[in-house]
Parts: structure tokens; sequence; C-alpha cells
């Protein structure tokens, strides 16, 4: 019999491709040289430097599964990688990469024009531009087709108001591809910061997600040009459409965070002595690693074949449901149980994994809660909306 793989029992390293392997690897070693000595003040300040967004451009990160507009056009396993090395450090700073990739650039590539994809997919990719998704507002969240954002046709263009909530980026974003009503039909436009009547003001004094910045877009009689309209979708499917992709990235991102609270409770129970022995020496740890790591191979091994079927566009959406919402879920509940197993460090950020606890509560909720995915999960086997 072979030897036995405690960190990966089912050898998903075999099931990568060398590709993939590369990109894992420079994931790796850009969130060990970049993110991982930033993480503790900024989630301890809440700070946020929109300077990494470039360093994430540079170490050629963005927009990964878009092919040409200097995007990397590697497979939806290897975005998947990066979404887990980015994440094992910090949730907050995954949203920063997933935002910009899949709810970003991601919209301008499926639906825009050629002219909108060279105007900003190459500035995306670098990071030199940042971009904001705007879909909830203050009072319509799970239910977003209950948007009050308006865009009337004026002569020449477009004049757009409405205020969104909870927009990752914002505050710090050039510009922000927002969803909004036109006639009776929903829409995306292109905003830039530089039109003006656009406010973006911080949301300050979360208790998750604190290493990188959230906001609002109010926006009081924008006036866009034609061609700021993304012509090539219209309905919610097309907000959706982007969710897919990033729904599915932060099913891997999660695991990256469960994987990190996995190891440290681990190694924090083998080091731990009370009674005279390890902690990792009691039954009842034990089986807490036991149960952490099943729910993680599992949650690794369905995200990797989410991934696969994406690639080869064979992958419904009720689908990433399950991924969305079986690894956020998953990723909460190891985040928590690993924090018991630090006694009272595990209130302390010097472990990391209270800050994660705090994180995957927000990584629940945003993109579809955990509830809105399982009421997604129930219309999809009964054909009935519980909504
Ligand atoms: P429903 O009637 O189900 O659908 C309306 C139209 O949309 C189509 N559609 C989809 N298309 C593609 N992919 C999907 N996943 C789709 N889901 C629905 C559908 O076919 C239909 O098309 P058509 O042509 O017939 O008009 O719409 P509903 O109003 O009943 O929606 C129900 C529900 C719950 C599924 C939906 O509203 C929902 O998913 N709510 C959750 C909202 C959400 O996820 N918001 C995310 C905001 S962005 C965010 O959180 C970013 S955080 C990022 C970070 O920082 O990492
Ligand atoms: P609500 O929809 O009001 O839900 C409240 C509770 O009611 C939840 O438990 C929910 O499950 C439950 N509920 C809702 N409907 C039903 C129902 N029919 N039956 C049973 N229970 C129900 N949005 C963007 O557009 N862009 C972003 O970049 C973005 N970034 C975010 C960043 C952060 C840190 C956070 C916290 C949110 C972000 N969001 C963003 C918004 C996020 O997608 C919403 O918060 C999420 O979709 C839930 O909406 P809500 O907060 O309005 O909650």
């Amino acid at each position: 019999w072979p030897s036995y793989n405690w960190e990966d029992p089912f050898l998903l390293e075999e099931m990568l491709s060398e590709e993939e392997r590369m990109v894992r690897d420079s994931a790796r070693a850009f969130a060990g040289q970049h993110l991982v000595p930033m993480v503790k003040m900024a989630n301890r300040d809440e700070t946020c430097d929109p300077a990494l967004m470039r360093e994430f451009g540079k170490a050629g990160l963005l927009g990964p599964t878009i092919q040409g507009y200097d995007c990397p056009g590697v497979s939806y396993v290897s975005y998947g990688l990066i979404a887990r090395e980015v994440e094992r450090v910090d949730s907050a700073l995954r949203s920063a990469f997933s935002v910009q990739s899949s709810l970003v650039m991601y919209p301008i590539w499926a639906y825009g024009t050629e002219a909108q994809r060279r105007k900003y997919l190459p500035a995306l990719a670098s990071g030199e531009m940042i971009g904001a998704f705007g879909l909830t507002e203050p009072d319509a969240g799970s239910d977003p087709g209950g948007m009050k954002t308006r865009a009337v046709k004026v002569p020449g263009g477009y004049r757009v108001n409405g205020a969104k909530m909870w927009i990752t980026n914002s505050p710090i974003a050039h510009l922000f591809v927002v969803w909004a009503y036109l006639d009776n039909d929903i829409r995306g436009f292109i905003l830039e910061r530089a039109d003006g009547n656009i406010e973006t003001p911080k949301i300050s004094g979360k208790f998750s997600l604190r290493a990188w910045v959230t906001g609002e877009i109010v926006m009081k009689d924008v006036f866009i040009p034609e061609d700021r309209l993304l012509p090539n979708v219209k309905g919610l499917k097309g907000p959706f459409g982007c969710l897919n992709n990033a729904r599915y990235g932060i099913g891997w991102g999660a695991m990256g965070a469960a994987e990190y609270c996995w190891h440290a409770a681990r190694q924090y129970t083998l080091d731990r002595k009370q009674f005279g022995r390890p902690l990792a020496a009691t039954q009842l740890v034990q089986k807490k690693l036991a149960d952490m790591q099943t729910d993680i191979v599992m949650g690794l091994l369905l995200a990797h074949r989410a991934g696969t079927l994406l690639g080869e566009h064979k992958l419904a959406p009720e689908a990433i449901s399950i991924v969305k919402r079986n690894n956020c879920g998953k990723a909460l509940a190891i985040a928590r149980e690993a924090r018991d197993m630090h006694g009272g460090n595990g209130i302390s950020d010097e472990y990391g994994v209270i800050r994660h606890v705090m994180n995957l509560e927000a990584v629940n909720t945003y993109e579809g809660t955990h509830d809105v995915h399982a009421l997604i999960l129930g219309r999809g086997q009964t054909g009935i909306s519980a909504f």
C-alpha cells in the first residue's frame, strides 16, 4: 500500500496539469511575498493599499481565464487555485482579486464591444485600473431585481441615478460596472470616476474583511456616453453570469481559508500540552481534525470537478450553488472549530484563525447567502420557487 499523505489523501496534486501547478506555485509565492507580510496590520487597522492591485497585476494573476488583452488565458482550475492561495492568507484580499477578475473584467469581456475590451481590459489586467461591481442596493440584496437604480436615454448617452451598497473596491475604484434598469430591462453600464457626480464613501466598522475596502456607489445624474452600455446582455442573466464565475472561485477560496485554519489547529494542538500531554493526543481533538480534513478534501475535489466542467461549458449555475454553499458553510464551521481549539490564543490576531472566522461570515453571505443558495437548489430539484 502507498504511504498516507494526510495533507492530500486523494492526490489532488496529481489531478493538476503542469501549467496549473505553475500557476498555483506562483500564486503561493506572490501571497508569501506580498500578502502574508501586510495582512495582520491591514486587518487590525482596517487599511487598504490600492497599490497592491498592481502587484497582483505584475504577478499575472488578474482576469486569469480571459484569452488576449494582456490576460493570462489559463484554465478555470488555475483560477480556482489562485483564489485558494490568496484566501489561504485572507478572504478580503481574495475579494479584491475576485471582483476585479470575475465581476469587472469578465462582463467587459463577455458583454462588451471590442472597443470596450481594448480600452479597459489591459489596464485592469495590470492593476493600473481598479474596478468595482455594483449590483446590491440598500433595499435590494438577495433580490437584485428590486433595484431602484435607473438609467434614462438622453441625447448622446445615458443619465444614471441610484445608490449601490456593500461594494467591494468602490472607494478606490477607477471604474464601476453598474447594473441599472433602462426602461424595463436590467442593463450593465461602465461608469468612470472621472464622469463626475459619483461618490463612493467607505463603509467603516466592518468586523469582517477588514484588510480590503468596501463602500457605496452614490450616483446623482451621472452622464455617460452611448458607448458605455454593455450591449451584449439584457436582464438579470447579465450580473448572474458574472456571479457564476465568482461563486465558483469562492468555492476554492473558502477551502484555502479552511486549510489554513485546519493546519493551524493541528500544529497548535500538537505543540500545546495540557494534563501532561499534547492536546492532539486527545480523542476529541483528533475527531475534530478528522472532520476538518474530510470536509476540506471533499470541498477541494468538488471545486476541482466544478472547474473541469466549467472549462467544458458543462456546469449548470445550480451546481455552482452547491460548490459556493457547501464550501463556504464548511469553511466557516472549520474556522470556528479551529478558533476554539486555540483556546484563549484563538481570539488573538497573532494566530490568524479569528480573522478567518470573521472573514468567512461575510463570505458565507455575499455572492448569494447560504440560504439563498439552498433556495436555488430547492427550486432546481422541485421546480418550485420558494424565494
Ligand atoms: P430568476 O427568475 O431566477 O432569474 C432571472 C433571469 O436570470 C437568469 N439567471 C441566471 N443566469 C445565469 N446564471 C445564473 N446563475 C442565473 N440565475 C438566474 C434566469 O435564467 C432569468 O433569465 P431570463 O432570460 O429568463 O430573464 O431571478 P430571481 O429574481 O427569482 O432571482 C432569484 C435568485 C435568488 C436566484 C437571485 O436573485 C440571487 O442569486 N440572489 C443573490 C444575489 C447575489 O448573489 N448578489 C451578489 C452581489 S455581488 C457580490 O456579492 C460580490 S461580493 C464579491 C467579493 O467581494 O468577492
Ligand atoms: P438580505 O437579502 O436582506 O438577507 C438577509 C437575510 O435574509 C439572509 O440571511 C438571507 O439568507 C435571508 N433571506 C433573504 N431572502 C430570503 C428568502 N426569500 N427566504 C428566506 N430567507 C431569505 N454586492 C455587490 O453588488 N457588489 C459587491 O462588490 C459586493 N461586495 C460585498 C462585500 C461585503 C463585505 C458584503 C458583506 C457584501 C457585499 N455585496 C456586494 C453584497 C452581498 O451580495 C449581499 O450582502 C448579499 O447578496 C445579501 O444581501 P443583503 O445583505 O441585502 O441581505
